[in-house]
């Protein structure tokens, strides 16, 4: 294996910076499960804040924030409107039936992006079906390419939920990530939903935890639920210090995850049987398509070069903060020696190497 290897996994495999170590270090605590940690109370006062919403709660991830989220808003045995391939129905194991008893409804959502008159044909009262609970978005959209939804979208999707009598919910977990592509602050992203989990831990680089963000009477109800699963941390400012660290100061830097992401994806897309759809590069995700992606993992990964392999063909690489200058360089030299054998299936080139046909797969 080459050097150091470069983990492009997630950006949730960023470890605490020096400041938030220190803040860690020096928090101010005190038992959170009677309310009395101020630490706790100062991050989900800024995170409410920067999120345009009344309150906030602290809770250990993104899927804990999704889910109570999901339970406090729709009755057992609704339907969640979700937006095709979405986190809270791929990657949180079936929680929102096991926890809240739901079951989903997908819409179509090309790029991460569903359309508000699908969203409207999916309501339903019919005594034959389940009813619908909560309208959800994903923003950005990670299995999608951690696009961005629009804004005049995500308002109109809000618009139908609301005259449907539904509640609306956003899995922010990369929120200021489409804040920064959109370039508007986060509220803007935030402020056509009932709630909005924001995760700490991925581009903004802390250890642990999200924030769930809604109404004071919304904070109540999802208290009792984040209580009921477990959720109730003692001594959680020493996490909350952090958490404020990284909103404070990790939200700016996003810009450059997502050059750097778009840098790479460039580059990938020029290697032998790799396609790489640059459309969808808008945050700091690059999905690339490969023959065999569990093949050319492990090709990356005797390199030095650390990805996921999503289904059979797709490679996921993060771009985050815990990247140095020159990592995307050595990242794409790296891969250039790893993919030298593969087939150049995905790909038809001109003479001068330039892609002249790609074959969209699956
Ligand atoms: N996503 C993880 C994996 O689960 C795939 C990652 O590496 O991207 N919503 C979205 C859109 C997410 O991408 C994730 C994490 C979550 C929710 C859940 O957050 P955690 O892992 O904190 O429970």
């Amino acid at each position: 294996m080459a050097d150091t290897p470069i983990d492009l996994r997630s950006d949730t495999v960023t470890r605490p910076t020096e400041a938030m170590r220190r803040a860690m270090a020096e928090a101010e605590v005190g038992d959170d499960v009677y309310g009395e940690d101020p630490t706790v109370a100062r991050l989900e006062a800024l995170v409410a804040e920067r999120a345009g919403h009344a309150a906030g709660l602290f809770v250990p991830s993104g899927t804990m924030g999704n889910q109570v989220a999901l339970a406090v808003h729709a009755p057992r045995g609704s339907e969640a409107i979700v937006p095709e391939r979405a986190h809270v129905y791929e990657y949180e194991l079936g929680a929102m039936a096991v926890i809240a008893g739901l079951v989903p409804r997908f819409v179509p959502a090309p790029a991460g992006v569903p359309r508000p008159e699908d969203v409207r044909a999916a309501v339903t009262d019919s005594l034959h079906v389940a009813p619908s609970g909560v309208v959800v978005l994903e923003n950005t959209h990670n299995r999608a390419g951690g696009t961005v939804v629009p804004l005049e979208v995500a308002r109109a999707v809000g618009d139908v939920a609301r005259a449907a009598g539904l509640p609306y919910h956003l899995d922010g977990a990369r929120a200021w990530n489409a804040a920064a592509a959109l370039q508007v602050p986060v509220a803007e992203v935030c402020g056509p939903f009932d709630s909005v989990s924001l995760c700490l831990s991925k581009g903004l680089g802390a250890p642990v935890g999200s924030v769930l963000v809604g109404s004071a009477a919304f904070r109540r109800a999802a208290h009792r639920y984040r209580k009921l699963l477990g959720g109730g941390m003692r001594q959680a400012g020493v996490l909350a210090a952090a958490g404020i660290v990284a909103v404070e100061t990790m939200s700016e830097r996003l810009d450059e995850d997502h050059a750097r992401a778009r840098a790479l994806g460039t580059g990938l897309g020029r290697l032998p049987g790799v396609l790489v759809d640059l459309a969808t590069v808008h945050t700091n995700m690059v999905y690339a398509q490969v023959d065999d992606a569990t093949a050319a993992a492990a090709a990356l990964a005797r390199e030095g070069v650390l990805v996921n392999a999503l289904g059979t063909r797709s490679l996921r690489f993060v771009t985050h903060a815990d990247l140095a200058d020159g990592d995307v360089d050595r990242a794409l030299a790296r891969a250039a020696r790893a993919f030298e054998h593969l087939a150049d299936g995905a790909v038809e080139r001109g003479a001068d190497g330039a892609v002249e046909r790609r074959t969209v797969r699956s």
